[in-house]
Parts: C-alpha cells; structure tokens; sequence
C-alpha cells in the first residue's frame, strides 16, 4: 500500500519534466517567416510605380506587377536589375541582399521612375 502511493507520487513529480521534455522536443516553429511578408510589391499602374519609394529589410524579395494594357520594363539605374518587358498582369522579382538606395525607372518610359531602399 504504502509503495503503490510513493509510486503515485513520484509519478506525479516527473510529469512536469516529462511535459517539459515534449515541449523541447517539438519546439513551435519560428516566426522568422512572418516577419519576412510584410508587403513588398510594387504596382505598375498609370504610368507609375506605387509606391514610388519602398523601404525593405535586407533579403527582402520585391515584385513588380503590371497593371497597365501597355508593356514595362523594371531597370535599375546602375544596372543591379533588368526584367524583360512586363505585359499585362506580369511580375518581376528581385531579391536586395545588401542594403543601400535602388534608383530604377522603366527603359521604354524613362519618365517613369522609382526607388527601393533596402535597410
Ligand atoms: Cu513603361
């Protein structure tokens, strides 16, 4: 009798560390992901990039899509980047691995221009 009570009692003393041992042995996974979606995309639209100046964190993958019924093209001033020419509706990405000021503009309308700060 008195041991079958000793038994409940340690039993009841390891749980914790038992739970404990689950619980470090699945860690929830890291929210590293979510702090990387923040919005990246920039919108071709009227003859204009909007925003016309995004600020990302380093590593950040920005996309450009073309809303307009007339092709662009995504070019970096100092020629980091160049998409092909966009039609309606096509994306270009560019992953900014090191920080710094992206000035860029679309070579078939030179007028239009835009920026990425990468921090
Ligand atoms: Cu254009």
């Amino acid at each position: 009798m008195m041991r079958r009570k000793l038994f409940f009692r340690s039993l009841a003393a390891a749980l914790p560390f038992a739970l404990a041992a689950v619980l470090i042995m699945h860690p929830t996974r890291a929210r590293s992901e979510d702090a990387k979606s923040a919005p990246t995309e920039v919108r071709v639209d009227n003859f204009t990039f909007g925003p016309d100046t995004l600020t990302v964190p380093v590593n950040s993958t920005v996309t450009w899509t073309n809303k307009d019924d007339v092709p662009h093209v995504i070019a970096s001033n100092d020629g980091v980047f160049k998409s092909k020419a966009l039609d309606t509706d096509d994306k270009y990405s560019y992953t900014f691995s090191k920080a710094g000021t992206y000035s860029y503009y679309c070579s078939i309308h030179p007028k239009m221009v835009g920026k990425i700060v990468v921090q």
